[in-house]
């Protein structure tokens, strides 16, 4: 994982506007959000789906990067005062907080693009249909289909009880979608999956993209502000509709382990290309951060 975090900040420091150069702050706004922090879950999903379907990882971290890009920017837009308002990223002041928030509005703006152009720029696939496909993958996951439209869920169920299956439906989109792509993206950088390999990849992602949500969950109750490097209790004091709201902590743990097992279960045809993915979900579920 190391390897794999060091590897993306000379990445992402390499594809992002040098920050000298003008626009200087909006630049300097877009390092802020990018570099210095961060778990990488994404890219490292990338590059253990990369493994799995023999990429050249020299391929594999221009996705990464791009799909890092995408989420950096929705955590820059989640934290300002017209969505989750909060002061605290990453251990940090916030993006509009140590900026203002015209610059973090446009820092996000200028991240998303460059996620696309980035991968117009470095050839990801075999030839060009499968790159623009690829382009395509990240768009619908990222678009109202996707991220933006799983955000647009989450902030029309603020104050309200939500099923457990209308819960699942925003996870999907709003955290699932690009964790999702991130593994698919990666896999697509190399050549060695059948579609049914591929099926069992997606099906992989979509678990432990809900994992993800049902501990990111847990860990608003449980851990402190100081471990998390976010301000935690903050589902509850907004009246948030979460995994632990309507099942309980109990269950919702019990069901992170569930979600564990099934991910498991997808990559059990796989053998040892798979080590890393199933790593990864141990360390999704597992995680105290
Ligand atoms: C603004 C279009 C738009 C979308 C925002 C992803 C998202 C949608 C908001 C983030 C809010 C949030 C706390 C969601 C819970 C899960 C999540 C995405 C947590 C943050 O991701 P991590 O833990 O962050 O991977 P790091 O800092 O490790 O990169």
């Amino acid at each position: 994982m190391g390897a794999v975090q060091a590897r993306m900040e000379t990445v992402l420091q390499r594809l992002l506007p040098r920050s000298e150069i003008v626009p200087e702050r909006l630049h300097r706004a877009m390092h802020y959000a990018v570099l210095g922090g961060g778990k990488r879950v994404r890219p490292l999903l990338a590059f253990a789906a990369g493994e799995l379907a023999d990429a050249d990882p020299a391929r594999v971290e221009i996705v990464a990067a791009a799909v890092e890009m995408i989420h950096a920017y929705s955590l820059v837009h989640d934290d300002m005062p017209c969505m989750d308002n909060d002061v605290l990223r990453r251990g940090r002041p916030t993006c509009h907080v140590e900026f203002d928030q015209a610059t973090a509005l446009l820092a996000g703006d200028a991240l998303q693009p460059l996620a696309f152009q980035i991968l117009t720029e470095h050839v990801v696939a075999d030839d060009p249909g499968a790159q623009l496909e690829m382009l395509g993958i990240l768009a619908v996951a990222s678009g109202s289909r996707g991220m933006a439209g799983g955000q647009a869920i989450d902030l029309a169920s603020v104050g309200k009880t939500l099923t457990l299956p209308e819960l699942e439906l925003m996870h999907i989109h709003k955290t699932g979608a690009l964790i999702r792509a991130a593994a698919v993206l990666g896999a697509r950088c190399g050549r060695g999956l059948d579609a049914r390999q591929f099926g069992r990849l997606e099906h992989y992602a979509k678990t432990v993209g809900l994992a993800f949500q049902v501990v990111d969950d847990v860990l608003d109750c449980e851990a402190s502000t100081a471990t998390l490097g976010k301000t935690a209790g903050k589902d509850a004091a907004q009246e948030k509709p979460t995994y632990v709201s309507i099942l309980g902590l109990t269950r919702a743990r019990v069901l992170a382990g569930e979600l564990r097992a099934q991910a498991h279960a997808a990559l059990s045809t796989f053998g040892a290309k798979a080590a890393r993915l199933r790593e990864l979900a141990d360390f999704i579920v597992l995680r105290k951060f």
